[in-house]
């Protein structure tokens, strides 16, 4: 079993990678639900969502998140009711926060909403949530504490970030199926995600570092920073403002607790000792994803380092 820890676009990206590079039924992804936010009288789990559509292939490949070809006639007729539309549903979208919705009102824990919904698009991979309590992350900025979206999508991440929170981690706790999966992992990857608002809020879960740190499989992160900046998002701002260096160094030193090995762009190939000095295993490789077989590319790239003694 191999195990992703994955958040938005770009840590979906190398988790698609996996899902092509391995057989089906071997690779779990445990997925940020610390964006989730109810909009629309609906519960939006945009993360979660965002693996899901990629690794079943239809996620919409100019922005990531949502789904290709999908139309907004729904967005805009509730615009003309008066509702707010700055968060882009789409009407197939609305298909996936509306049944999730309808089977958490009936009482099914996220965990076995994910399932229903991967196994609704025939996927052959098991999709996680870190964990099944409400967790909402929290950006405290100039202006005030912001939630997520709000602050991602509406305010387009602008906002000087002077520290991060996630209400509701204290209550959460690591459900039965995450910690399996990382018992049984033969390779843990914390995909390209940002670390702070992305992978930060899994790895805060009650126990979860704890079971990182305990688990027999390798455990390898892919730095979302190359030369010196993030791919997408606020990532590199985010670790400048929250003090930490905005490179591959910076981030394995958020992981090096639980972590055996990094893999670090070409871009930022001098930096590989730096990484090492930090008593883990460098690789240098292009990280900078393309099409789906650059993906699976580096994805069998990163398993055989993973595998390597
Ligand atoms: N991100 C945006 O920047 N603008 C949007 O309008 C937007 C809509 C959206 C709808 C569904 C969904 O699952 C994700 C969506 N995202 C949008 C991405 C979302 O904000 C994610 O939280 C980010 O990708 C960060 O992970």
């Amino acid at each position: 079993m191999i195990v992703a820890l994955a958040g938005g676009v770009g840590g979906a990206k190398l988790a698609q990678g996996l899902y092509l590079a391995l057989p089906p039924d071997t690779l779990t992804v445990i997925g940020n639900t610390a964006d989730d936010f109810d909009h629309f009288g609906l519960r939006i789990s945009p993360d979660l969502d965002t693996v899901l559509y990629t690794l079943a292939g239809l996620a919409n490949p100019a922005t990531g998140w949502g789904i290709a070809g999908d139309s907004f006639r729904a967005l805009d007729l509730l615009k003309r009711y008066g509702a707010e539309d700055w968060f882009a549903i789409g009407d197939l979208d609305f298909a996936t926060h509306i049944r999730r919705s309808e089977l958490l009102r009936a009482g099914h824990a996220p965990t076995a909403v994910a399932a229903t919904l991967a196994s609704g698009l025939g996927l052959r991979a098991r999709l996680l949530p870190m964990c099944d309590e409400p967790v909402a992350t929290i950006v405290e900025t100039p202006d005030g504490p912001l939630g997520f979206q709000d602050y991602f999508v509406r305010r387009r991440h602008q906002d000087t970030v002077n520290a991060v929170r996630f209400d509701g981690i204290e209550r959460a706790t690591l459900p039965d199926g995450v910690a399996a999966a990382l018992r049984e992992a033969t390779a843990i990857v914390l995909c390209p995600s940002n670390p702070i608002v992305s992978l930060g809020p899994i790895l805060a879960v009650p126990g979860l570092r704890a079971a990182l740190r305990a688990a027999p499989g390798r455990k390898v992160a892919v730095s979302p920073i190359v030369g010196g900046r993030a791919l997408k998002g606020p990532a590199d701002r985010m670790l400048a403002g929250l003090g930490h260096d905005v490179s591959p160094v910076g981030v394995a030193r958020l992981y090096r607790d639980f972590l055996d090995g990094f893999v670090l762009d070409e871009t930022d190939a001098a930096l590989a000792p730096e990484v090492e000095a930090l008593s883990l295993r460098a690789l240098v490789a292009q990280t900078v994803m393309g099409d789906a077989a650059d993906r699976r590319r580096l994805a069998e790239e990163i398993l055989a380092f993973a595998r390597d003694e």
